[in-house]
């Protein structure tokens, strides 16, 4: 019977894979396409990072990692929209707080179902315009030290200089995702010099960073992770990883959703 399930769940697997992987641009980091996650990082101090969750699949039982996401406030978290942008998911979704190795209970973890999804209403899957998302949880989170939220990057915020990706997505293009939460350094890379990889498929709610001679990147199964500013003492969330072309390549950075477009509307949408 559990062999039937799981065999079910593969099924499934298999078709959301197929589905997704039929449109191959705009080359998204969930990890349902084939290739990588963070490239050229390391492992994390153990709940460094509060507000990183991850997101996952539970199909009857049988889970599967899907992307990273940030919390907002006890409630709500911020994802990318292209890692829901399946209804049946949004049924199966759930998010988990506290988490750093996900082989390992480690009794930090808080699971949430999810009860709400509200994708950005211009959200475009062609382009990957406007990939963003919100997720509600069924039960508020409870902060402490292992989870909490981080700020969101204001409108008028200007990110340059390093900025900080962080997933479980894989190690190298093609690879699983990682058991253990991961971090990878990048630097941004304006929108102009952006386009000259990537042409106009670089729109200006868009940021870019990367590693002008690859190696450093977030990759598959990190889309709706967090790209963070570290500023003094505070943690601002700048980006939400969407996609790019392969991972770690020279010349073509990661691209993220960039956050200060969307601060209001993430603002109106999580007060009620
Ligand atoms: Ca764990």
């Amino acid at each position: 019977m559990s062999a039937c399930i799981q065999c079910v769940g593969y099924i499934y697997f298999a078709c959301i894979t197929l589905s997704t992987a039929k449109g191959a641009f705009p080359f998204y980091r969930d990890s349902k396409q084939p290739g990588i996650k963070i490239v050229g990082g390391r492992e994390t101090i153990e709940h460094r990072y509060p507000f990183v969750v991850n997101l996952r699949i539970n199909f009857f039982g049988n889970i599967f990692h899907s992307c990273g996401a940030s919390i907002v406030n006890e409630e709500w978290v911020v994802t990318a929209a292209h890692c829901v942008q399946n209804n049946l998911e949004g049924v199966l979704l759930e998010v988990v707080a506290g988490d750093h190795n996900l082989k390992l209970f480690e009794g930090t973890e808080q699971v949430r179902k999810i009860t709400q999804v509200i994708s950005h209403k211009d959200y475009n899957p062609n382009s990957a315009e406007n990939d963003i998302a919100l997720l509600r949880t069924h039960k508020a989170f409870v902060f402490r030290s292992e989870v909490n939220n981080l700020e969101m990057a204001p409108p008028d915020f200007e990110t340059s200089g390093d900025v900080m990706a962080i997933g479980w997505g894989a190690l190298f293009s093609g690879g699983k995702p990682s058991d253990t939460l991961q971090e990878v350094t990048v630097e941004v890379v304006d929108d102009l010099d952006c386009r000259r990889s990537y042409g106009d498929s670089i729109k200006d709610s868009m940021l870019c960073a990367g590693d002008k001679n690859g190696g450093r990147d977030s990759c598959q199964g990190d889309s709706g992770g967090p790209l963070v500013k570290q500023i003094n003492d505070t943690i601002y969330l700048v980006g939400i990883t969407s996609w790019g072309y392969g991972c770690a390549e020279p010349e073509y950075p990661g691209v993220y959703t960039e956050v200060s477009y969307f601060y209001d509307w993430i603002t109106e949408m999580t007060q009620s």
